[in-house]
């Protein structure tokens, strides 16, 4: 960022808006619509922005939130399109948050215009929208809402005017709006034994260190990398829960939970005795939280659920129980409970996954990518995997392909990947011969998106073609590589 930049910019902006210190920050910000004219950008500010930066940025986020067939389908009423997404504009230098919304309109094909608010920085500055995401949702989604009750078209002038000077508002006051890497801290928490060390190890398929672990002392920090290479840096803190270290934690909160985005809470369920104990640690953790106004999505890990459990009733009991204790607590907290158990591998991937998934801006834009996919090749469910078995982003039809599907994949996962370390496998993908009511089928497939080794999981009626699934995929791949860039 030079001085001459920053110059030329001002300029640019003609005493349009207050002059401030993060004035380069936001670059541009465009309303577009579908209308007769095809994607249109309709407001665009800077008012001198090139016209064919605003046609690129119209024509390149309504065509992902249409496709081509989400948006006729959605005969105006799809409560599934409002939502964010983080796309690159390489052509323009330039990142885009982008929110898809649709406008209600009599008159239009499906009776509502698709449109989309796109806030554009340089590229090299993207972790802003990361970092900011929370605050950035607010102003953005406030002002679709406003667009969508209006019937008037003219007031869209004036309800961008504002979200722009919010936005300016808004970095203004901004401490370091230019740092380069998003930092991520994830919390894993719950009173010792609980199994967290344990469950990092389970993920990483450690297996054979699980037995050998010494409870942790003080904290154990360690990175997940999703990618090779990613924007973001995750750490992961794993808690020491003996007691000395649980009321450290406890007393310098602001240290531990102050920024944290996403929190596992582990109980051990097989210890009875001690689950009033645990769930006490819980309400206290939820109170510090909240104090320090912090509200970061609660992944809670009923633990030590092994597979022979399964069967118990009392084992039930509690588990209701706990649950019913956790949601009381919590309601001002996005918190998803599972089972899990380190001998249920998948068990611990679902867990492990929903809590990253929530890490991601551009999680609904990947599910409607899935759907869509879906859709052309008639699947059921699909899975979307990362190299060591993390799943980015899921879709399923309905509750009974779900479960047919978290029964069987964990299956396949197991047998491609032994069949490709004994090198017995000559395609990239594998089929099942039939399933659930044999009416049904898996694949698995390998499908490269760039430099992404990424896996597919599809669960098919079983006279469908894989030449759907390859004749599909490019497409979908194409779809991905973007989203990839951004997916964390
Ligand atoms: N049966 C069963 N045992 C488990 C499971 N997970 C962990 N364990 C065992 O529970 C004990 C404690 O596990 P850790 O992972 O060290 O527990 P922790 O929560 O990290 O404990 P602290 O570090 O002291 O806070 C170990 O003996 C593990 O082998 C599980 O899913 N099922
Ligand atoms: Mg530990």
């Amino acid at each position: 960022m030079t001085d001459n930049n920053s110059k030329s910019n001002r300029e640019h902006l003609n005493g349009d808006i207050e002059d401030n210190n993060n004035i380069n920050l936001i670059k541009a910000i465009v309303l577009s619509i579908f209308d007769e004219k095809g994607p249109t950008p309709k407001i665009v500010w800077p008012s001198d922005l090139e016209e064919k930066a605003g046609l690129l940025i119209a024509m390149k986020t309504i065509s992902l939130l249409m496709g081509d067939s989400v948006y006729q389908d959605s005969q105006g009423s799809d409560a599934g399109v409002n939502y964010f997404g983080i796309l690159p504009f390489p052509d323009l230098s330039l990142n885009g948050l982008t929110y898809f919304f649709l406008i209600p309109d009599e008159t239009a094909r499906g009776q509502a215009l698709a449109a989309t608010i796109t806030v554009l920085i340089n590229e090299d500055d993207r972790v802003f929208f990361y970092e900011n995401m929370k605050y950035l949702r607010i102003i953005i989604d406030k002002a679709a809402s406003q667009i969508q009750a209006d019937k008037e078209s003219d007031n869209q002038e004036k309800i961008m005017k504002n979200v722009r000077s919010e936005l300016f508002e808004f970095t203004k006051d901004l401490k370091d709006p230019f740092s380069t890497r998003r930092q991520i801290k994830v919390l894993l928490t719950g009173l010792d034994k609980a199994g967290k060390s344990s469950f990092l190890l389970g993920i990483r398929r450690r297996y054979s260190e699980i037995i050998k672990s010494l409870p942790t002392r003080g904290v154990d920090r360690t990175e997940e990398n999703l990618f090779e290479e990613q924007n973001s840096v995750i750490s992961l803190w794993d808690l020491g829960g003996q007691k000395q270290y649980r009321e450290r934690f406890l007393e310098q909160s602001k240290i531990y939970l102050y920024n944290v985005d996403l929190i596992f809470f582990f109980i051990d369920i097989q210890d009875v005795e001690r689950i009033g104990e645990a769930l006490e640690l819980f309400r206290k953790i939820v109170t510090s939280l909240i104090d320090l106004d912090e509200f970061p999505p609660m992944v809670i890990c009923l633990n030590k659920f092994d597979p022979d459990l399964k069967g118990s009733k009392e084992i039930f009991k509690n588990l209701e129980i706990i649950a019913d204790e956790i949601e009381q607590n919590s309601d001002r907290f996005l918190i998803k409970i599972f089972q899990t158990s380190i001998f249920d591998h998948w068990s611990l991937v679902t867990a492990y996954s929903f809590g990253l998934s929530q890490l991601s801006p551009n999680r609904e834009l990947f599910r409607t990518q899935l759907k869509k996919f879906a859709k052309k090749t008639n699947s059921d469910a699909i899975l979307l995997l990362n190299e060591n078995g993390i799943i980015l982003s899921n879709y399923s039809k309905d509750e009974i392909s779900q479960k047919v599907f978290e029964i069987s994949a964990p299956h396949f996962q197991e047998l491609y990947r032994t069949f490709k370390e004994y090198k017995i496998l000559k395609q990239d993908f594998l089929v099942s011969s039939g399933i659930a009511d044999e009416s049904k089928k898996i694949v698995f497939k390998k499908i490269q998106v760039e430099k992404y080794n990424l896996y597919l999981l599809l669960l098919i009626e079983k006279s469908a073609q894989i030449n759907k699934i390859e004749k599909n995929l490019p497409d979908f791949s194409k779809n991905l590589i973007e989203l990839m860039h951004a997916y964390i």
